[in-house]
């Protein structure tokens, strides 16, 4: 097969777009395509600072390669949340994002150790809290998105910026129509804009490009990444829609991303619009992060055992 713009041979196609590309081509096209969608959704401009959340797979460091091309001012954030998993998990993905960044030394490169931080690993905070000993993710979610939102704040940056690809996006509105979870649908957007209570804008550049795209992006251009998944992620729910999902998109390429434009027109409509309640937010005493709740924020919470403490 021959790229649709040369006569070099294609080495990626993808079916749902009718489109073979060559190895010149194709990362350029894949470079169009996340400007597009920054420009179409206003995620952000040249003069805005980008924090890019890192974690050593294929797609954060995608992000990252992309934007800093593109000449935007990003900066990349990794979070060592110590998980071992007996493959050493944080410490080769870390390895993998101190190795881009130092490839790239005008970016610059900020490490958020848990352990040194605050004390403990992930693994551990989990299996001391109630939450955590039956799903670590979700503490491991609170944590990182505590994290994230410190980072961006106290560096000062406009924006942080994730590397949700199609394929997340897809399986999580997925779950979230299967149960019929309103408000977190009406909340899932590619740009959540900051709130004024201290809540840092977010947005996910790859929102319309399949998984497979980012990992051929990662492939062609030599973007050494970890292959391994957190060994936490192992019979995730996600995973499980997301094999649902790629068998649909195997019989009819395309259906992936109509479900998801489909949606983000509809919410455009303001379908969901008064399911996103108005939930008053007040500063926690502790680190002064928004909270619904008056008093210390869940994330302090994981940390300060008070007789209301998770134990
Ligand atoms: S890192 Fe954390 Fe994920 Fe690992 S513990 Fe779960 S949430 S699977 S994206
Ligand atoms: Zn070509
Ligand atoms: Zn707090």
């Amino acid at each position: 097969m021959k790229c649709r713009k040369c006569d070099r041979p294609a080495v990626f196609n993808m079916r749902q777009h009718k489109l073979a590309l060559c190895e010149i081509h194709y990362p350029e096209w894949f470079v169009t395509q996340t400007q597009r969608a920054i420009q179409k959704y206003h995620m952000f401009s040249p003069e805005d600072r980008v924090l890019v959340a890192v974690s050593g797979g294929k797609d954060s460091l995608a992000l990252w390669d992309v934007l800093l091309q593109l000449g935007y001012r990003a900066d990349g954030l990794y979070i060592d949340l110590g998980i071992d998993g007996g493959v050493g998990y944080s410490a080769a993905s870390r390895a993998k994002a101190e190795q881009f960044a130092a490839e790239r030394p005008d970016a610059r490169f900020t490490v958020a150790d848990l352990k040194a931080e605050y004390g403990e690993t992930l693994p551990e905070v989990a299996r001391r809290v109630r939450r955590g000993r039956s799903k670590p993710c979700s503490v491991c979610g609170l944590i990182k998105r505590h994290v994230m939102n410190r980072v961006t704040r106290e560096g000062g940056y406009d924006v942080l910026a994730t590397g949700h690809n199609l394929d997340d996006e897809v399986a999580a509105l997925f779950g979230n129509v299967l149960h019929w979870q309103t408000g977190y649908i009406a909340r899932q957007a590619p740009v959540l804009p900051a709130s004024h209570d201290g809540l840092a804008r977010k947005v996910k550049p790859f929102c319309r490009i399949h998984e497979r795209e980012t990992a051929a992006y990662a492939l062609i251009t030599g973007i050494d990444y970890i292959y391994d998944e957190c060994p936490y992620a192992v019979g995730a729910t996600s995973l499980r829609y997301k094999g649902i999902l790629n068998q649909m998109e195997e019989e009819s390429p395309g259906t992936k991303l109509q479900f998801y434009q489909g949606f983000l027109r509809v919410r455009e409509e303001g379908f969901f619009c008064e399911q996103v309640e108005d939930v008053e937010l007040h500063p926690c005493s502790n680190c002064g992060q928004p909270t619904s709740a008056p008093g210390l924020c869940a994330f302090c919470r994981l940390w300060i055992r008070t007789s209301g403490a998770e134990g």
